[in-house]
């Protein structure tokens, strides 16, 4: 299957949908209507009609047009692609998707943020959901993702206080779609827990470039039964072939107000413009005799396996080929739950995995309203359910028969239980024994040694944004005795880190004597300290964004700025090689008329400076030309210009300044500059537009941010 081609789900969605083309307009029972503009009155200026049945029946369904938003990742994007299998995982599950080689599997992929309402911004500092719906032949497969490997909380019990927690407060609504404030903080403060999930949160991993630009993870530890019942732990990873990229805080900040949309505007127009977002999809193998070899319990959800310690095998590839041909009925209501399995793959102890187990089903009733939400079309299996099930609201498929009941013999006993040989699905048979208590394992108490691990990894500049991102957030707090208490978490997991919070908090560092509720009572003090980490662990390089993959443009924006007479066969040559290489440009002129080039052609703008801002474009070219340079530099203009240039530096941009482009550049922050500056070329440049493109796809240069904003 090529990777626009259909697919068996884009079939199945084929035949449920309907266009609206060529058709005319009919009431909800199939009757033309003949007039849409009046409703019926007693008299061209007389009171409307109760009997108006075509205007009552189309202003209730508005009237119940919203459903309730999804209670956490309300902000969501989607789209459908393929899973294709490149290496057999045959040895440790039977799960058929993940053991055929060269096995295409069509997906639907919900991106989303986790504490903002449907409306709120993209670009909010959050996790970002990346949930996975295979449709498999034997049966739909979930693994409902985020794009950080851990998470706040060890139990499900705590995440009702989590997510209140971290919600606009209750008695004003605010903030929204921000964990800056008070609630989050003090409940962060006293959950000694959350504290290596709150280093993946305050770095950049929490705003990104683009969806397509962020690695995908299982979080919990899932298992993989093979058909000798012998089961793994596994790990699961999906990680971007464009690499792991960022925005910078001010940047996301910036574009939450000029483009709110702007990681799903950047989803959909990869995919209309082919460029196809990709990852590969890898996984970590545990025998379960390993169980216990870590210095960490692999039933803690906030904790990692260190990929230097169990490597990511690489098996498959994930592809997002096709938009959603509408958002409510596909993006909306599509239903994740981490229970929809399929033999082989099974759920792990984990204490967190196992809340969720009821969670989704039940958040699925109050939100699509009906036990028959996987009647909806995305929700659709691509076999054919069959089952006793019956009723319930807007039950759609039309079972035909007398029997709804098994044993029977009416039906021959149809439909009838499989065998496990037949692809009937069977637990892993687990030894399971113990006291019933409310506990916690002593294995889950060690909360530092990861999220120093974390820190370690970091590059300087990571560090730094981190480092500002706390600032950032504490600042926020009004209640001082909160940021003295995450202060205090800090110092346990980096002295200087928690020093330099401290004082732009105007507080000390101090350690604190940490009374919690989650850490059982008769454990050791000296575990609640930073554990030393084993050399071999102190730094993991997959932990750090600047090892990522640099070696694309493919889906980047890229704003050439001009004016009038812009030299038309520089600017095509350059357009053109970029596009080659899966990138988009994107025209900015001083207005929306067309731009006239220096060889009488025209060229039409999709922005105008006042329109759009540099922080939309990963990279800049000031287009050659001094008629262009001109009109840029005259009056009206030359601010609108020299702000996006300056602020494209600040934000670590590449900037391509052409030929005749001087007196921009000279009044340009850049030129202010003295350092090596891989990332600004000017027409001096030999080979200027390779060194551009070279430099783009570099992402940033985050080594230089405190040059250029110096
Ligand atoms: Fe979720 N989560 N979650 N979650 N979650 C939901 O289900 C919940 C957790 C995740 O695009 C809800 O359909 C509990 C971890 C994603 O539709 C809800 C707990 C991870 C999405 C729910 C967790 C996730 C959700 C809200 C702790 C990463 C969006 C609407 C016990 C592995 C799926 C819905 C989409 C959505 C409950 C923790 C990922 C309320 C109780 C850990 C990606 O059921």
């Amino acid at each position: 299957m090529k990777k626009n081609e259909p697919n068996k789900k884009t079939e199945q969605l084929e035949t449920l949908s309907t266009s609206n083309e060529n058709t005319e307009l009919t009431t909800n029972q199939g009757l033309k209507i003949n007039n849409n503009q009046d409703s019926l009155k007693a008299g061209n200026r007389g009171p409307t009609l109760l009997e108006d049945f075509i205007l009552r029946e189309k202003i209730t369904h508005f009237d119940h047009e919203r459903i309730p938003e999804r209670i956490v990742h309300a902000r969501g994007s989607g789209a459908h692609g393929v899973f294709k299998l490149t290496k057999s995982l045959g040895h440790v599950t039977t799960a058929k998707f993940l053991t055929e080689v060269g096995k295409e599997t069509p997906v639907f992929v919900r991106f989303s943020t986790v504490a903002g309402s449907r409306g709120s911004t993209d670009l909010p500092r959050d996790v970002r959901g990346f949930a996975v719906k295979f449709y498999t032949e034997e049966g739909n497969y979930d693994l409902v993702a985020n794009n950080m490997p851990v998470f706040f909380i060890q139990d499900a019990i705590k995440f009702p206080d989590l997510v209140h927690a971290v919600k606009p407060e209750p008695d004003n609504e605010i903030p929204q779609a921000a964990s800056a404030h008070d609630t989050f903080w003090d409940f962060i403060s006293l959950m000694p827990e959350s504290m290596h999930m709150i280093m993946w949160l305050m770095s950049d991993r929490a705003i990104p470039r683009s969806f397509s630009m962020m690695e995908g993870f299982g979080v919990h530890s899932f298992k993989f039964i093979n058909e000798e019942g012998k089961s793994h732990f596994v790990k699961f990873h999906f990680k971007p072939k464009l690499g792991v990229h960022s925005v910078a805080w001010d940047e996301a900040q910036k574009i939450s107000g000029v483009d709110p949309d702007f990681l799903r505007r950047d989803l959909w127009d990869s995919i209309e413009n082919k460029s196809f977002p990709e990852w590969e999809f890898g996984v970590q193998l545990i025998p379960e005799e390993d169980e216990h070899k870590f210095d960490f319990d692999l039933l803690d959800p906030t904790k990692i396996v260190p990929e230097e310690e169990v490597p990511v095998e690489i098996v498959g590839t994930l592809t997002l080929n096709k938009n959603p041909d509408n958002f409510f009925a596909e993006t909306e209501q599509v239903a994740f739950h981490p229970g929809h399995l399929v033999p082989g793959i099974d759920f792990s102890n984990d204490p967190l995995l196992q809340g969720r187990l009821f969670s989704y089903t039940d958040t699925q009733l109050s939100r699509l309203g009906s036990p028959n939400f996987h009647e909806i079309p995305i929700n659709r299996s691509i076999n054919t359910v069959h089952n006793n099930q019956r009723d319930g609201h807007m039950r759609q498929q039309i079972v035909k028969g007398k029997v709804s009941y098994e044993p029977n013999s009416i039906a021959q006993g149809c439909p009838f239980q499989s065998m496990i040989k037949d692809g009937g699905f069977a637990s892993h048979q687990e030894k399971v024994s113990g006291q019933k208590v409310r506990e916690r394992s002593k294995s889950f108490v060690d909360h530092y040694s990861q999220a120093k691990l974390f820190y370690n990894s970091q590059s300087t500049p990571e560090k730094i944004h981190l480092q500002n991102a706390l600032i950032f957030e504490l600042s926020k707090v009004t209640m001082p005795h909160i940021r003295e208490r995450v202060v205090g978490q800090l110092t346990y997991i980096d002295m200087t880190l928690a020093w330099r919070v401290a004082e732009k908090l105007g507080l000390e560092a101090k350690k604190l004597d940490m009374p919690n509720q989650s850490i059982p009572a008769d454990s050791d003090p000296k575990d609640l300290q930073s554990k030393e980490i084993e050399p071999k662990t102190k730094i993991s390089e997959a932990l750090s964004m600047q090892n990522t993959v640099k070696n694309t443009i493919a889906s980047r924006v890229i704003g050439f700025i001009m004016g009038n007479g812009v030299d038309a066969d520089q600017v095509s040559q350059l357009k053109s090689k970029i596009e080659e290489q899966g990138a988009r440009v994107q025209i900015i002129a001083t207005s929306m008329a067309p731009v006239k080039t220096n060889n009488g052609d025209t060229l039409t703008p999709q922005h105008s400076l006042t329109s759009t801002a540099s922080v939309c474009f990963d990279a800049l070219y000031i287009c050659p030309g001094e008629d262009s340079t001109k009109e840029l530099s005259a009056p009206e203009n030359k601010h609108l210009t020299l702000h996006f240039i300056n602020e494209a530096y600040k934000h670590c941009k590449t900037i391509y300044f052409g030929e005749g482009t001087d007196t921009l550049y000279k009044s340009s922050n850049v030129a202010y500059k003295k350092h090596e500056d891989p990332a600004i070329v000017t027409a001096s440049d030999q080979n200027g537009g390779d060194k551009f493109i070279k430099a783009i796809a570099q992402h940033r240069v985050w080594e230089l941010e405190k040059e250029r904003n110096s």
